[in-house]
């Protein structure tokens, strides 16, 4: 049978989350392997989670807009592309005034050539195979005199960073950039509680499918024995960080093996893995995110259907 192969930091993150003294965590970036990936896609795609329309609404109602506050000579690099069919909007309106360089950066070389393959046309698309920052460093020490980066980091990817590390990539985000280039930053809004709960835990168990894939795949690579049957997702809101917590709850007192990461765990019944944070905003609060990161709030569109802001900031 094919095993993925081995992955010693996968291990370590493992071990050190599930044996940490009060919560339980896993890091979310470990929820998109190929079959995670595919969940998500599904899950943007529920009548529940109008975050991912929401983004992309914006962007098409005012890419326009957006480019004609641009200086000339834009060279665009967009962090976690994925296929890029979002930034198309833009690509096409800077395709109306200049010849179009575009840098997707993301970890899956699948989504890359799906980039190439679909917005080759409109722009020279150079695609990196990188974490965020290396790609935006790499696109960053190869600009020409008198070219401005657009930096796009849309689908509120920031919203799952807890609210320091959120400080700390944008000052690391700004520290590559020149005074004058642009970032332009979705976020999702605070909403009725209600309304944030269903879109993390829909009725067809998309996301909760999503969420149970983690431990499917530490069975699947770390060589672990999860009965994933004995875990339920929960997503649950704390109106005090303003976050959804995605969690993972044990049904019963079990213990587990993760072969792979020396460990042998328990959990009593109704513990919780956190697997997720998805931290939501207010429209104010990003102004000072702005300014707290070297920044300044140019604009901001917020979507009239579903509460989300696409705000543009301007290094200083
Ligand atoms: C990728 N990220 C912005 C999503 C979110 O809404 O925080 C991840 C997600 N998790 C469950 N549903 C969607």
């Amino acid at each position: 049978m094919f095993a993925p192969a081995f992955d010693a930091e996968f291990a370590r993150d493992v071990r050190s989350g599930l044996t940490r003294t009060q919560q339980k965590t896993l890091s979310c970036r470990y929820l998109y392997d190929s079959v995670g990936s595919a969940l998500f896609e599904a899950i943007t795609c529920l009548p529940e989670y109008g975050l991912t329309r929401a983004d992309a609404r914006i962007l098409n109602e005012h890419a326009a807009d957006l480019v004609e506050m641009l200086p000339p000579n834009i060279v665009t690099v967009e962090l976690g592309s994925g296929s890029g069919a979002k930034t198309r909007p833009i690509l096409e309106q800077l395709h109306r005034r200049q010849v179009v360089v575009y840098h997707p950066v993301d970890l899956s070389a699948s989504s890359l050539v799906k980039c190439v393959q679909d917005l080759g046309m409109l722009a020279g698309v150079i695609p990196l195979e990188a974490s965020y920052l290396e790609g935006l460093r790499y696109a960053a020490e190869r600009r020409a005199p008198g070219e401005t980066l657009l930096v796009l980091f849309l689908g509120s990817t920031i919203g799952n960073f807890d609210p320091d590390s959120a400080i700390d990539f944008l000052l690391a985000i700004r520290l590559v950039l020149q005074p004058g280039d642009v970032l332009l930053l979705g976020t999702d809004l605070v909403k009725p509680v209600e309304q944030m709960i269903a879109a993390y835990d829909d009725p067809a168990g998309v996301t909760a499918a999503f969420n149970l894939n983690l431990l499917a795949r530490i069975n699947r690579e770390l060589e672990a024995d999860f009965n994933l049957r004995q875990f339920e997702h929960v997503a649950r809101y704390t109106p005090e960080a303003q976050r959804i917590e995605m969690h993972l709850r044990s049904r019963e007192y079990q213990i587990v093996s993760v072969h792979q990461a020396n460990l042998i765990v328990d959990f009593v019944p109704n513990e919780t893995i956190c697997t997720e944070v998805c931290h939501k905003f207010i429209p104010d609060q990003l102004c000072t995110l702005a300014r707290t990161t070297g920044f300044r709030m140019q604009t901001q569109w917020i979507d009239e259907e579903w509460p989300f802001a696409e705000s543009l900031f301007v290094a200083v």
